[in-house]
């Protein structure tokens, strides 16, 4: 089975957000079966939904895995919960998300939708927080709409996203 190249959401925004996705991060790259983790930097981003919540910390990463799409969820959903995760509110505050964005194969974007997995992740071509960061590490690559990645997060509103870290340490 070839590999899959994938795309993944981080996002934080209770506890110690930037620690949370670090840590994330790492858990990522330790597996057997991943490989060639590399992760934008780190940005502050305005809560999308409720606005009564803390901003959020984001990054966006990719990597290879050998794990099929639903064992990578599983993995991520591990993860989320080995850092406190609690599933309550809708768009609501949370100490670690793990979405994935994009999954290709044999440079084939993969289209999936089952009912735990939705790929590509339907809210990726709306949010600031994840195309500025994507572009960061893949401008060139085409989104479901065929706008590139550069030409999507050049024309969407910043609602004031910024950098707070430089690109975390990654595998090779
Ligand atoms: N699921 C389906 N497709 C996917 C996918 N591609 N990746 C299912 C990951 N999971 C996927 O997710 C609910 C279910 O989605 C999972 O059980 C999985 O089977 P969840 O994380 O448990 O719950 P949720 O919060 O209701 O949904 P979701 O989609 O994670 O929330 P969002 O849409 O990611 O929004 N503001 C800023 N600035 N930055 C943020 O990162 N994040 C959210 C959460 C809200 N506001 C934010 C941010
Ligand atoms: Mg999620």
């Amino acid at each position: 089975m070839a590999p899959y190249r994938c795309y993944i959401g981080l996002g934080a925004n209770l506890a110690t957000p930037e620690q949370a996705i670090r840590s994330a991060l790492n858990a990522l790259a330790q597996h057997p079966r991943i490989s060639a983790v590399q992760c934008s930097s780190l940005y502050q981003s305005k809560p999308m939904g409720p606005q009564d919540q803390p901003d959020y910390t984001n990054a966006v990463a990719t990597l290879q895995s050998e794990l099929a799409p639903l064992e990578l969820l599983d993995l991520l959903q591990q993860i989320e919960n080995q850092h406190g995760r609690v599933r309550n509110q809708h768009w609501g505050p949370r100490t670690l998300d793990l979405d994935i964005l994009l999954l290709y194969q044999n440079n084939l974007p993969l289209t999936i939708q089952t009912p735990r997995l939705s790929v590509p992740h339907p809210g990726l071509e709306l949010r600031e927080f994840v195309l500025i960061p994507l572009a960061e590490i893949a401008p060139t690559l085409d989104l479901p709409s065929g706008n590139s990645v550069q030409w999507a997060a050049a024309n969407i509103a910043k609602n004031g996203l910024h950098i707070i870290a430089h690109p975390p340490i990654t595998s090779l």
